[in-house]
């Protein structure tokens, strides 16, 4: 992949993938050009050529993950310029949740908008004591347009969500932590990152195979009904067991060894 990015950097750490949005002055704001690198960078993952097991989502500096979509950029926008914009955005977190293997947003200080927003589509928070999320939108009289309408409610209830986005609040850690929000809570930037490559290694255990599979079938019932949801497991349940991690998975535990997965 092409990693000669000008507002973001990818690089690959012990076999994880570590996304950092590179715009730290602006407090890491989301502008055209961070999202269509996203963009491309993400859409080379997809395929997963690299073999990761992994990977982190996090911003340049200490201050913010990401402060919201570029406020700047966004005041001259058109109508349809702003469509294409959102559209962008989106796709980018469809992109993440599309991907074959968990994503952690690492997030330190402000995640606002579109950062609350990109730090929701990956598949779990963690966070440092300095962390501040929101919707602050309606303040600028603007609605969320990178997915927080529709995530936020499905992490933290649709009462809370209305509340928060409503009146622009910012919800601290206690709150993120006590609500589901984030996962996790470290002191600081780096404790957070090499806690969440811990956590990647111990997922990196298990087989990728079905890490993906468990990933793609929770994210696709989400938007489902129960009955729906319970579908597309029973068929994925049934197709993992033409694969060689199932029978690698069940044949070490009969024959009481640790299993090599290969992720086929
Ligand atoms: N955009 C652009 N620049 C930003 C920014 C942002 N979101 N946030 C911060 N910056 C810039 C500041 O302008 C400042 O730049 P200079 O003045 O130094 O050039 C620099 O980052 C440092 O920020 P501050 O000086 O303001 O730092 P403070 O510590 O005093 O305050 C803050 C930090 C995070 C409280 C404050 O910067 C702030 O309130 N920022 C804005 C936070 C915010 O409202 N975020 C939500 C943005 S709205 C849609 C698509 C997307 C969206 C909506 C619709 N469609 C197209 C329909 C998404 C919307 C949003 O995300």
């Amino acid at each position: 992949m092409n990693t000669k990015f000008e507002t973001i950097t990818f690089e690959v750490k012990d076999g994880f993938g570590v996304l950092t949005i590179n715009r730290e002055k602006s407090l890491n704001a989301l502008n055209s050009l961070v999202h269509i690198e996203l963009r491309d960078c993400l859409s080379v993952l997809k395929d997963n050529d690299l073999k990761l097991r992994g990977m982190i989502l996090t911003g340049a500096g200490e201050k913010a993950f990401i402060a919201g979509a570029d406020i700047v950029e966004m005041s001259e926008m058109t109508s349809d310029e702003a469509y294409d914009f959102a559209t962008l955005g989106q796709e980018n977190t469809l992109l993440m949740e599309e991907l074959p293997f968990p994503i952690i947003a690492c997030v330190n200080g402000f995640a606002l908008g579109g950062g609350c927003e990109m730090a929701m589509s990956c598949d779990f928070i963690y966070a440092t004591e300095s962390a501040v999320f929101g919707q602050p939108e309606v303040k600028l009289g603007l609605i969320p347009g990178f997915g927080g309408t529709q995530r936020l409610s499905k992490l933290i209830g649709r009462a809370r969500a209305k509340e928060v986005m409503y009146t622009g609040r910012n919800i601290l850690i206690d709150e993120a932590k006590e609500v589901g929000l984030v996962v996790k809570v470290f002191k600081t930037k780096e404790e957070m990152i090499s806690g969440a490559m811990e956590t990647l290694k111990k997922i990196s255990f298990n087989s990728p195979l079905a890490v993906g599979l468990a990933k793609h079938v929770m994210n696709a019932g989400n938007d489902l009904t129960n009955v729906e949801g319970l579908e597309i497991e029973a068929r994925q349940f049934g197709e993992i067991f033409g694969s060689e991690d199932m029978k690698e998975g069940t044949t070490a535990f009969v024959e009481k060894r640790k299993p090599v997965f290969t992720g086929k």
